[in-house]
């Protein structure tokens, strides 16, 4: 069978917190791409900042209902991160900012029984996660790529980046997030992608 020693670097390699070389940072089964490539499903939305808004429902103490200014009033942080899509691109070191996750589903207050999220965007795409794994810190609600404001293909003016699972879990053009206690399949999800999509375990089809 593996080798321990193997299997200790593989553990260390999966480990977020240790800084890596660029090519243990790339997942199996995916190649690093250096140019950002779009993926959408159906069109860009056209949307106005002046009605878009942010919504926090489901099992939530306080459900919020933010506008845009509003909004990017909240506290902001940037983060490093690498991306991976499930059709196989990496690319390394995308440079994001926004508002925490945390910092927003803490201001709605969620229920106890809350355990997982659907995320809900302009156009209608939907996708899945348990709350745990959104609370971590490197989770935003991001409005800012490489020091930009967010372009409308990549998801402007506001989407979710979740860095530690593929791609196709951070939702472009977010504007629900519903806490639920029981999972439900998203999008891809209902067409046979994973329920949760670590890409560490090629988490890939459910
Ligand atoms: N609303 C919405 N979000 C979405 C998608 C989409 O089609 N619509 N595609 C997903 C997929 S499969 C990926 S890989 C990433 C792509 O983001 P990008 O276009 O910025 O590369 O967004 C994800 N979020
Ligand atoms: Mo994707």
């Amino acid at each position: 069978m593996t080798d321990p020693l193997e299997r200790v670097a593989r553990l260390r390699r999966a480990d977020p917190k240790r800084p890596r070389e660029a090519s243990e940072r790339i997942p199996p089964g995916q190649y690093q791409t250096k140019k950002y490539p779009v993926l959408s499903y159906g069109p860009t939305p056209v949307i106005d900042l002046a009605t878009w808004r942010l919504k926090v429902f489901g099992l939530v103490a306080a459900p919020l209902e933010l506008s845009w200014s509003e909004f990017t009033a909240l506290p902001t942080t940037r983060v490093t991160v690498d991306i991976h899509c499930v059709t196989r691109w990496t690319m390394l070191d995308a440079v994001w900012e926004g508002v925490p996750f945390a910092e927003i589903v803490r201001r709605a207050a969620p229920e106890p029984e809350a355990k997982t999220v659907m995320q809900h965007s302009y156009g209608g795409y939907t996708t899945n996660l348990p709350l745990e794994d959104l609370l971590r810190d490197n989770v935003l609600l991001a409005y800012r790529y490489n020091d930009e404001p967010l372009g409308a293909e990549h998801g402007g003016p506001m989407r979710l980046v979740v860095p530690h699972r593929y791609f196709w879990k951070s939702a472009k053009w977010l504007n629900g997030i519903e806490l639920l206690r029981n999972d439900r399949p998203g999008f891809w999800e209902q067409a046979g992608y994973h329920h949760h999509g670590d890409p560490w375990t090629e988490e890939r089809f459910g």
